[in-house]
């Protein structure tokens, strides 16, 4: 019996763990969930909030984008999720933690901040999803389910000025990763699956696309995620206040655009 990945739609750590699971070639289902309301039936179900969470064919279950990962290399070392050598390893390590922690919760932070500005985006990221949930109940339910999902991740105007000051500077700290073979080789390992998504993610606003693009970064991203729902998604302005430090790069050049690129 194939693993069953349990998600919500368009979220980053999903993405890395349905990732991981193609790269390692297992035979998986995915199972969906609409965002915010999956957190009781997660809870529920699995006595866990948040997903991916994965469960194995032989009913083992692993929660967490970083554990699934790590579960998959144990299962597929030979898929070079995490390298053998225990220097690069360490390396690739860190800076998969690094992701998780800082760069993935600031890109979610981001993100309800940005639906909340500009809520008809949900419908760019609901493309594909396996929900039936007609588009006049979304945009029904999106505001509430954006101020829920805001006070879960205590994504408000102070974590939304630190996350615009800081992602600059973790762009440069990808690049040098980058630089220096730990992530954006030919075959993507844990980190790359960890950073890279949630880039892949950011390249949808378009307040931070002016930040990613032409960079190395960016074609980390396009490596790991060719596509992302969403795309186009979160407007310009959707993650500036007027005259808050983003707005000044807020607009899209028309050769700069995700899709094109
Ligand atoms: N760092 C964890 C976090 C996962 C996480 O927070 N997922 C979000 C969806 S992107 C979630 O389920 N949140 C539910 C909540 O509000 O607690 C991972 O990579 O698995």
């Amino acid at each position: 019996m194939g693993h069953r990945l349990h998600v919500i739609h368009a979220s980053h750590p999903c993405v890395a763990a349905e990732r991981a699971l193609q790269l390692t070639r297992q035979p998986y289902r995915v199972v969906e969930y609409p965002p915010v309301l999956h957190v009781a039936a997660m809870q529920l179900r699995f006595g866990h909030p948040t997903v991916p969470l994965l469960v194995l064919g032989n009913g083992e279950r692993v929660a967490g984008s970083r554990a699934i990962v790590r579960r998959l290399d144990e299962l597929v070392p030979q898929a070079g999720l995490l390298p053998a050598d225990a220097v690069a390893r360490e390396r690739v390590l860190a800076a998969e933690r690094w992701g998780d922690e800082e760069l993935q919760p600031a890109v979610r932070r981001l993100f309800w901040l940005g639906i909340k500005q500009s809520p008809r985006a949900i419908d760019g990221y609901a493309a594909g999803s396996r929900l039936p949930l007609p588009r006049p109940l979304r945009t029904l339910v999106t505001p509430v389910v954006c101020r829920l999902a805001a006070w879960r991740n205590r994504a408000d105007e102070t974590s939304r000025r630190a996350d615009l000051a800081a992602l600059p500077g973790w762009l440069d700290d990808v690049d040098q990763l980058i630089a220096d073979g730990v992530i954006g080789g030919p075959q993507p390992n844990a980190a790359d699956l960890q950073i890279g998504s949630s880039l892949r993610m950011l390249a949808t606003f378009a307040d931070a696309w002016p930040l990613l693009a032409g960079r190395p970064a960016w074609q980390l991203a396009r490596q790991v995620c060719p596509v992302y729902p969403g795309e186009g998604g979160l407007p310009p302005g959707s993650l500036t206040t007027s005259g808050g430090p983003a707005s000044r790069t807020s607009s899209l050049s028309p050769a700069g655009n995700p899709s094109s690129a």
